[in-house]
């Protein structure tokens, strides 16, 4: 029983789509999208505007009022287009989702693919010239009760809505279940949890002097699946670091962590040397690194492990370091947080917390052991981590003048 077998039994998602150039969507009658219309998971349908049209020239548009350059797409053929969809095989009288595609609309997301998927039946308006009369849009909320949406491909300037919807139909019809295959190579697309994808590789092994990266031929599933992870995160904050501003809505709602990047060095210093200030005052430990660390150390630290910075309102506020250690025997290996320290001034607030929370929700998948390596925390700060279910570990910590705590990851 194929994926679609599965899900042939849920009723087809309908999108309809109108446009004066229904040519122009032909390509979704190919690849996954054209074999879940026939495996009838997605029941697609284009229709030409111009049907909607009365005049020898069957007219769509028509010049600007007030004037300016292009033109304008008239109402009447529209009215009466969204009428033949509305009343086209639907005696429940069901109500279609309008997106209609422009440059000015709610970006075009993975997550607004997610949430249109989940709906039964879309309804797409190709607009072109210079757009769509606005009283089309007017109509068809308030005398036609759809929920209309206008969404944008992109911050560029396309000549029409087609290609739009060309791409949101690929984006969305391939999220509705049955139509990819294994639904697990849904997961860890890039943008699905917010990190691009790692590098990839087929056969040959070694190809034109350059070989596949070793832990990939390896077999150890758990290196794999951390060095993927590694290289996710590492792609992410190279092309996208946009996409790791993970935000908190905490007290401090402006709490932005995001991965370390070059940039913040000279603050992280400073950060670092502040807090083991406050340490040396607490534990008179003179040996503690960060009294000693340079610029370029801190730099360098930033290539090894995941260093993220907490920020608010664009001051560097705390911030924390993670790194996988491989664990003794049966134990599996565990993902470490350390340098964990927060600006004086926010100590005992959520920053710390929201950090730590932070770094824990990026260990990768197969990780079962949470340890945080921390200076010796005050009594509050203990009772907090043993709170959140971390337990000292009484074997000598790795870094003097640290303790090592760990728990078991939910
Ligand atoms: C719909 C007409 C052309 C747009 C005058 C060029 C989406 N990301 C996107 N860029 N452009 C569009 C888009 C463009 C469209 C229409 C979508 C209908 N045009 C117009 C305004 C300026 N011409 C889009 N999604």
């Amino acid at each position: 029983m194929t994926a679609a077998d599965a899900h042939a039994a849920r009723p087809a998602m309908r999108l309809d789509v109108v446009s004066i150039f229904p040519d122009y969507l032909a390509p979704l009658e190919l690849s996954l999208i054209g074999k879940a219309r026939e495996d009838g998971l997605l029941d697609v349908r284009v229709h030409d505007l111009r049907d909607f049209t009365h005049d020898r020239h069957r007219t769509v548009d028509d010049t600007p009022y007030g004037g300016g350059a292009g033109m304008v797409m008239k109402p009447q053929p529209w009215s009466e287009a969204l009428d033949h969809v509305l009343a086209l095989d639907n005696p429940s009288g069901a109500r279609p989702h309008l997106v209609v595609p422009g440059p000015g609309g709610q970006p075009f997301t993975q997550a607004l693919a997610r949430q249109l998927a989940l709906e039964p039946w879309l309804a797409f308006a190709c607009g072109r010239y210079e757009g769509i009369d606005e009283r089309v849009y007017d109509h068809a909320r308030e005398d036609l009760g759809l929920e209309v949406s206008v969404v944008s491909l992109g911050d560029y300037v396309l000549n029409g809505g087609e290609v739009a919807v060309l791409a949101m139909v690929e984006a969305i019809g391939r999220l509705v279940p049955g139509v990819i295959g294994n639904a697990e190579s849904l997961v860890e697309e890039s943008h699905e949890d917010g990190l691009l994808e790692y590098p990839i590789y087929t056969k040959p092994s070694s190809w034109n002097g350059r070989e596949v990266p070793p832990v990939l031929l390896s077999g150890n599933h758990g290196a794999i699946a951390a060095w993927r992870h590694e290289q996710r995160l590492a792609r992410t904050a190279a092309r996208r670091p946009d996409l790791l501003h993970a935000s908190h809505a905490g007290p401090h709602g402006d709490l932005e962590i995001s991965a370390a990047t070059p940039g913040d060095v000279p603050e992280l210093a400073v950060l670092r040397r502040a807090c083991a200030a406050n340490e040396v005052v607490e534990t008179g430990a003179l040996d503690t690194p960060a009294l000693r660390e340079s610029l370029d150390d801190v730099r360098a630290g930033l290539e090894t492990g995941q260093t993220w910075v907490a920020r608010i309102a664009g001051r560097l506020v705390g911030a924390v370091r993670t790194t996988r250690a491989s664990g003794s025997s049966g134990t599996g290996d565990s993902w470490v947080a350390e340098r964990l320290c927060v600006a004086p001034d926010l100590q005992g607030g959520d920053v710390g917390p929201r950090l730590l929370e932070h770094a824990e929700s990026t260990a990768p998948d197969g990780i079962r052991t949470l340890v945080l390596r921390t200076v010796a925390p005050d009594a509050d700060e203990l009772k907090r981590y043993k709170k959140a279910g971390y337990r000292l570990v009484d074997a000598p910590s790795d870094v003097p003048g640290t303790i090592t705590l760990a728990r078991r990851r939910r």
